[in-house]
């Protein structure tokens, strides 16, 4: 099998009591005869060390490795992946045009067979060639103990960062200065959505609220902005253009706006070909975890074919968690919290040893559910060493080869399906739901409900800064396209369809793994099952 070599010496080393990280695993392979240099290194390692590091393995292979490539062992996947090109099949508000996609939606109309790159097995890459920064991560910055006074906190940042956004649009008044001004007024504000009502004939009424009280602003059913007000959501911030009432009390309103991304937004790119895998939802230790199809990723990334891949993101729901939804323990496979970790450490040394890795945690994982989740702890860091992860909280913003990934697990996209309209959001197209969020600018806009937000001193929720990429999971369906040049993908997952899944008609989409080239922003998703 491809990639039997980083494998081996992973499995090698931990069966001696070591970790290794990525570049001594990369050195190991490249030796000229890695069985040696993995005995000399843990000679030569010393006697307190867990870990055997590139610096360890320089010190002992110096001068036998990197000049000899290694070489092919096994022959390319006999049974190679296949993608569809389905061309473009979302065009974003604001008339962008999509990147070039292929994707595989069991569609076989267009079918294109990936042959094989032919020339057999992936080179390590070099590690010291990698750009990774990660912003935003809530990981040893909470503070939030729950009292009232937090929340209070938390909403009033998340009012003033994204009423930032709109005040160059709207000239806004405070709610308060609104009040005491005459009927027959041009008036603007900005504002939290506190309530949104039908009145008797049928028109629309949002209160919106900010530091100073709250305004009535009344929307005609007959107007075309009447067709945002089923997008609005409880708790995001937007602006109102309108003229008051005769009697003051009420705003007829002109206009919405919403913080949003600029139709100017010129994403950054790579300056070299380089890819990154973005996936989500493995969920190991279910009875319905996707083992071959996850084999067979890892093969794949093994291959020549898979070379340029250097990077590989992971969204969140590593493992399936225990009591996370009533009646799970009934499919499982590893009741053991830990034990799930381990068996998830040991899938992912199946992938090569190179790759760089980042991950954040989902509601099955085992950190607080209440967002935004702080990073694993160290007692499961310690479980996934394995590849040096970059392990960070949920949500966080990770730049890779000067492009912005926002990753977020996606747990709102639920309740942004259930609340928008079907053509605004849906199961089968996860990626507009992620539109209306960065149109929000944050990522979990409405608060109760099922969403549990835990209160800090800023909101880590607010989208910012305009990301490149935005990188979601949680719905187990795929899915991609882009959104005034933000690139969203929702990426499937590793489990077969649950009995809940199947109570409720979700029909996953398993053992896809969207690919990115980080130079041109293109998506191409490929299929293991
Ligand atoms: O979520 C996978 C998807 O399935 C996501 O859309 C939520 C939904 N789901 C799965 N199980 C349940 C239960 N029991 N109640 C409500 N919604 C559910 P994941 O986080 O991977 O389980
Ligand atoms: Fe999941
Ligand atoms: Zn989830």
């Amino acid at each position: 099998m491809p990639g039997e070599t980083d494998r081996r010496i992973i499995a090698e080393l931990a069966a001696r009591g070591y970790n290794a990280d990525r570049e001594a695993v990369t050195l190991l392979a490249s030796a000229s005869d890695p069985e040696r240099a993995l005995d000399r290194a843990v000679e030569a390692a010393p006697p307190d060390a867990f870990k055997i590091t590139g610096d360890h393995l320089r010190e002992v292979v110096e001068g036998d490795t990197r000049d000899s490539p290694r070489t092919p062992t096994t022959t390319p996947n006999p049974d190679p992946p296949v993608s569809d090109a389905e061309g473009s099949d979302s065009v974003a508000d604001g008339g962008a045009v999509t990147p070039v996609e292929t994707k595989d939606r069991g569609d076989d109309s267009v079918p294109t067979t990936n042959e094989p790159g032919g020339d057999g097995e992936r080179v390590p890459t070099d590690p010291e060639e990698r750009l990774v920064d990660i912003l935003g991560d809530i990981t040893g910055q909470s503070t939030g103990t729950g009292e009232y006074s937090e929340f209070v906190t938390v909403f009033r940042d998340r009012y003033e960062r994204l009423a930032g956004k709109l005040r160059g649009r709207v000239n806004h008044r405070p709610a308060d200065a609104i009040q005491s001004m005459p009927g027959g007024s041009d008036a603007e504000m900005i504002g939290m959505v506190n309530d949104i009502r039908s009145t008797a004939s049928g028109h629309w009424l949002i209160e919106l609220e900010d530091t100073t009280g709250v305004f009535p602003c009344l929307v005609m059913k007959d107007r075309e902005i009447a067709d945002l007000v089923n997008e609005l959501v409880y708790d995001e911030v937007i602006a109102v253009r309108g003229t008051l009432a005769d009697d003051a009390g009420i705003l007829f309103t002109d206009e919405i706006f919403f913080p949003d991304v600029p139709h100017t937004h010129k994403p950054n790119t790579a300056d070299r070909h380089v890819q990154a895998a973005l996936i989500s939802d493995v969920h190991v230790g279910s009875q319905e975890f996707a083992a071959d199809a996850w084999s067979r990723f890892a093969d794949w990334l093994h291959t020549a074919e898979a070379q340029d891949v250097e990077y590989l993101l992971l969204a969140g729901d590593m493992v399936e968690g225990v009591g996370i939804y009533p009646n799970q323990d009934e499919e499982l496979d590893i009741v053991d919290i830990y034990e799930q970790y381990e068996a998830f450490a040991e899938y992912l040394k199946e992938v090569p040893g190179d790759l760089e890795i980042v991950m954040i945690p989902g509601n099955h994982d085992a950190v607080r559910l209440a967002e935004p989740q702080p990073a694993f702890d160290e007692e499961l860091r310690g479980i996934m060493s394995a590849h040096d992860a970059r392990i960070t909280g949920n949500p966080s913003t990770v730049t890779i080869e000067d492009v912005s990934v926002l990753m977020y697990h996606g747990m709102s996209l639920d309740e942004m399906i259930a609340d928008l309209p079907e053509e605004k959001a849906s199961y089968d197209n996860p990626e507009k739901a992620m539109y209306h969020l960065l149109k929000k600018r944050h990522v979990a806009p409405k608060y109760g409900g099922k969403m549990r937000i835990a209160p800090e001193e800023r909101d880590y929720l607010v989208i910012d800064e305009v990301p490149d990429v935005f990188h979601t999971g949680h719905v187990h369906k795929l899915g991609f396209g882009t959104y005034n040049n933000v690139t969203a993908i929702n990426s499937g997952c590793w489990q077969e369809q649950t009995e809940f899944q199947r109570s409720v008609n979700i029909d996953p989409d398993v053992g896809y793994a969207p690919i990115v080239d980080l130079d041109t922003l293109d998506v191409t998703a490929r299929k293991f099952t």
